[in-house]
């Protein structure tokens, strides 16, 4: 049988926790095979503390047969020691007049120790997967932070994004999400990504000429994929949780277990490929194998989808900018 994994997760005691811990303990992020050390970091604040002691209690309560041991803690040397995947949940939410620009900041902070704390005592595999917002340019800090790490063991959730793009096209179309193949969204996770059904294919058929409506794709489909994060918030009265677990699990295991030839999207330090500068976290198409990830190369990019992916790209290079002075 499998040796244990160690998994550290950030902001444990927080709603996307609640949703995540369970499904990772109970084999769905890595296998059913496959033995699991959790080591869960929350802040050195009584209260979050406390809450991370009940969620531990909870999973003990669950008796997961493929759960070896559960570690609380406010150190990110203790969480992220040997970790050989890090689910970077944790981070500043925007508080009450706060500006984007503070959020920024205050985030930058948090990746840079967090960065720091990977690159000392994690795993030299480890697999990092930023879900806290901004979860490009944190996962670009703490990149930055990891300076003996490989660049490429970090990256951002898209997935939450591509999730939502595949149930919008399948509603669209009639058609089975399981069905539909090689979607993307290209760049940042902010209202700016681009979802792109261009390369789109359901049993074999275009979806671009399936759907044949331009104008549903710029003002019906874009829009709604790029607010969905603010509709949720409008209609639960919290931000999206169920669903970005659901999306950092299958971002973890197609990476892990590997995609079966099927492109998903993932946030990954840019190779050069389609013009984004080399090191942006930027969303891509990639396929994954054997642990690996690769960005899907040689799509034509149209007018359309340039200027699309050029907001994207800007938005990214702005906040690296804002935050250039901290690495
Ligand atoms: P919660 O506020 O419920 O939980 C966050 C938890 O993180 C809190 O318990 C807090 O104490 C902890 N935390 C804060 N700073 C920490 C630090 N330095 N070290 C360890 N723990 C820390 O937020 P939740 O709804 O769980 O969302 C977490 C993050 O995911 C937010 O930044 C949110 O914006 C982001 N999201 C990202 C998504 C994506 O697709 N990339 C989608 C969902 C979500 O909005």
């Amino acid at each position: 049988s499998k040796q244990p994994v160690r998994v550290a997760v950030t902001g444990a005691a927080g709603q996307i926790g609640y949703s995540l811990l369970f499904r990772i303990a109970s084999g769905e992020m890595l296998g059913k095979d496959q033995p699991v050390i959790l080591q869960l970091l929350e802040i050195p604040n009584e209260k979050a503390q406390q809450a991370l002691q009940g969620v531990i209690m909870e999973l003990d309560d669950c008796a997961f047969p493929l759960l070896h041991d559960v570690i609380g803690t406010d150190d990110p040397n203790v969480a992220f020691k040997d970790a050989d995947y890090a689910l970077l949940v944790g981070a500043r939410p925007r508080g009450p007049g706060m500006e984007r620009a503070d959020l920024l900041q205050e985030n930058a902070k948090i990746f840079t120790v967090q960065g720091k704390a990977l690159n000392d005592v994690a795993s030299r595999d480890v697999k990092v997967l930023v879900v806290g917002n901004p979860a490009n340019t944190n996962a670009y800090i703490a990149m930055k932070s990891a300076p003996d790490l490989p660049a490429k063991n970090f990256t951002a959730m898209l997935r939450l994004d591509h999730n939502r793009a595949l149930t919008q096209v399948a509603k669209k179309t009639g058609k089975a999400v399981k069905d539909i193949k090689n979607l993307t969204v290209w760049g940042n996770h902010s209202p700016t990504m681009y979802a792109d059904y261009r390369f789109a294919t359901i049993n074999g058929e275009s979806v671009k000429d399936m759907i044949n409506d331009q104008e549903w794709n710029a003002n019906t489909f874009l829009p709604t994929v790029g607010k969905r994060g603010a509709a949720i918030i409008e209609a639960r009265g919290l931000s999206s949780a169920a669903s970005a677990a659901n999306a950092a699990i299958d971002h973890m295991r197609d990476w892990a277990l590997g995609s079966n030839g099927e492109w998903v999207t993932m946030g990954v330090p840019s190779d050069g490929s389609y013009g984004i500068p080399e090191g942006v976290m930027f969303g891509f198409p990639v396929t994954c194998e054997n642990g690996e990830y690769k960005i899907v190369q040689g799509l034509e990019i149209d007018e359309f989808s340039q200027e699309r992916i050029n907001i994207t790209l800007n938005e990214l290079t702005e906040e690296r900018d804002a935050i250039a002075h901290l690495l």
